[in-house]
């Protein structure tokens, strides 16, 4: 259960738990604390966000439909991991790492998760853009974990293996692309994003970001969830992903990156396939077949004069 949800969300909350019934004003105000009119202002911003709420002179609010997104409304109450103290976000932000790095250097505590129905300048690494459409899933997190950065290395890895449990709890089985990609049939379903702030011997925050395709793909080379699993909710996706990265997370902090490099494994994508490692210039660092990954997260190939490990790069299959 969430520590922390807004008033808006409260107030979804209690629609939701009165079902047909419905539930007079009253009763919610009563219940949270609030007045009359404030309720019937949430009201009035939950219509805006997309739900469907009657109201009827004696009967109060019924909610006859809640909107299919990944908005704090519907993702908070579905969080089911107690790392999660709190869901923020909205509609739309302009990306929802950047709402999540703006709270952990406002000293947000781990465990604060922002989500968004949509971005408007949402980022993949170094710079690029990730398409984020209404109908995907946009999840960002502050974690803190007590690690030397060095010791950060595999995480991105440890976060996909996460992403890629919760996924399959919803029903996806994705295959886990080096370094940071989730992905269907060889094309990318979702991706992620680390960013951190550390000194010289400790990490001070990581801000994880997770998006996944979920209605659509913006382009040929996207997959998307509902491919899968015909009728997946947005903010179960949105859910199950946080959830599965809260697992891996904690099974990190314990036993080390073992059990992710597993996972890893598992689902590798790349395995016995001949590659071309690039740098972020585009020219190439490494060519070989894909091995696996080191047991701390670098890529293994096998080349002409044996196995070697690459640390960073973006991969691309040599046909
Ligand atoms: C990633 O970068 O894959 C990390 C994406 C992380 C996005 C999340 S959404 C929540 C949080 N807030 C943010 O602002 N970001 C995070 P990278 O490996 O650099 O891949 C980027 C490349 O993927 C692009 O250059 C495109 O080729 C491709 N791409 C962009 N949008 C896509 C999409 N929606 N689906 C599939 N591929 C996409």
């Amino acid at each position: 259960m969430l520590i922390s949800t807004s008033r808006r969300a409260q107030v979804a909350a209690a629609l939701a738990a009165a079902g047909p019934a419905g539930v007079s004003g009253e009763a919610i105000a009563a219940d949270l604390g609030v007045s009359r009119v404030a309720v019937s202002k949430h009201v009035a911003a939950l219509r805006a966000l997309g739900y469907k709420i009657a109201a009827a002179p004696r009967a109060g609010y019924r909610l006859e439909s809640a909107p299919d997104a990944c908005i704090p409304e519907e993702v908070g109450p579905r969080l089911r991991d107690p790392l999660w103290i709190a869901c923020e976000g909205a509609a739309e932000v302009t990306s929802t790492n950047d709402d999540a790095k703006r709270l952990a250097r406002a000293r947000a505590p781990e465990g604060v998760s922002v989500v968004a129905a949509r971005q408007t300048a949402g980022r993949g690494r170094l710079g690029r853009v990730w398409e984020s459409p209404a109908g995907g899933a946009y999840v960002s997190c502050v974690l803190r974990p007590a690690i030397a950065p060095a010791e950060a290395a595999p995480l991105s890895l440890v976060v996909a293996a996460g992403v890629a449990r919760g996924l399959r709890a919803a029903g996806v089985d994705a295959g886990i692309k080096w370094p940071n990609d989730l992905m269907l049939d060889d094309r990318k379903l979702g991706g992620i994003l680390l960013e951190m702030s550390a000194e010289a011997d400790r990490v001070e925050w990581v801000v994880v970001g997770c998006g996944i395709n979920v209605g659509a793909a913006p382009g040929p080379d996207g997959a998307f969830v509902r491919e899968a699993v015909s009728g997946a909710r947005v903010a179960e996706i949105a859910a199950a992903v946080l959830d599965g990265i809260a697992a891996g997370y904690r099974e990190f902090l314990q036993d080390g990156f073992g059990p992710a490099r597993v996972e890893v494994l598992a689902r590798d994508t790349l395995a016995g396939r001949p590659v071309t490692v690039r740098d972020a210039a585009g020219v190439i660092v490494a060519e070989g077949v894909a091995a696996g990954v080191s047991d701390s997260g670098e890529l293994l190939l096998d080349g002409a004069g044996g196995q070697f490990r690459v640390a960073a790069g973006e991969v691309t299959l040599r046909c």
